[in-house]
């Protein structure tokens, strides 16, 4: 397999198999989880030494040099876990879509945990880097997947993969085994004004912190969305509750009419209110 023509590699022994032992004695010391996040395997950071310092590790900067050359920096750090409170299949998608910035990135995703088909391996779609972005975010259809030789890997503790974030990605649930613990550290060149931190070399760009987060846009599709949801709730909760729906309108011949128990100018504070109780 090769990083160019395949969309990720394999690297075995990474790290020392004892140093990987020691961060995911520190990983199991953290805070666990009451609760799983929108993405039910994301744990995000920030995190406390020696876990922070994972990124900076010299041969896994020597890996993703090797792919991007000397000056580098990092995009994201999380870990993608498979415990209690994560044990599904994740679908097929690629990560370009969920990323800002430029499309030179990739994780790589190092095994604290042993990693098998049982506890929730990574299946990798070989070759699929090369469509580039897809132009939206989600799961791909199976008939596409179908079509592209894939690859599971099984990894031992200190074993990585790095991926281009453009590839074709899933895995497979968890049913038996130890917590799947993996790294997700996205690197990226330093060219890149999204990048949150200059691990090797020098900047060759000012990075631009506005790039990340809601305040980037007045209005996207995302708020969009979120607006969307938020009248749908309105819309379910009236009807759960038998509220009529008040609001103005215009009959067949013009004429203004209202419909409805609650004027109209007063229907989102009423339902509002009602929602809250
Ligand atoms: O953790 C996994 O199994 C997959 C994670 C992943 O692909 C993602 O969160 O983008």
């Amino acid at each position: 397999m090769s990083f160019e023509r395949d969309g990720f590699q394999v690297f075995r022994s990474a790290v020392p198999s004892g140093v990987a032992a020691e961060w995911l004695r520190a990983y199991n010391a953290i805070p666990a989880r009451s609760k799983p996040d929108w993405n039910p395997v994301n744990i995000s950071g920030p995190f406390p030494e020696p876990l922070s310092n994972i990124p900076r590790y010299p041969t896994l900067l020597d890996i993703a040099g090797g792919v991007f050359g000397p000056d580098l920096a990092l995009y994201n750090f999380r870990f993608v876990v498979k415990d209690r409170h994560s044990r599904g299949a994740i679908f097929t998608h690629q990560d370009t879509g969920y990323h800002v910035g430029f499309q030179r990135k990739a994780s790589l995703f190092l095994a604290l945990s042993p990693v098998t088909r049982e506890n929730g391996a990574m299946t990798l779609y070989t070759g699929t880097h090369e469509y580039g972005y897809l132009g939206d975010a989600g799961e791909i259809n199976a008939h596409l997947t179908d079509e592209h030789p894939n690859v599971t890997p099984e990894l031992e503790p200190g074993d990585a993969i790095l991926m281009n974030s453009a590839l074709w990605h899933s895995s497979r649930e968890h049913t038996s085994g130890p917590d799947r613990v993996l790294t997700d550290i996205i690197y990226q060149p330093a060219n890149d004004p999204s990048g949150i931190e200059l691990l090797r070399g020098e900047w060759r760009c000012t990075p631009k912190a506005f790039l990340r987060g809601d305040a980037l846009f007045h209005r996207s599709r995302t708020s969009r969305l979120r607006e969307l949801q938020k009248s749908a709730d309105k819309w379910e909760f009236v009807r759960k509750h038998g509220l009529l729906w008040a609001d103005r309108d215009f009959s067949y011949d013009g004429s203004e009419c209202f419909y409805g128990r609650v004027a109209g100018d007063h229907a989102d504070a009423f339902i509002e209110e009602r929602m809250r109780k």
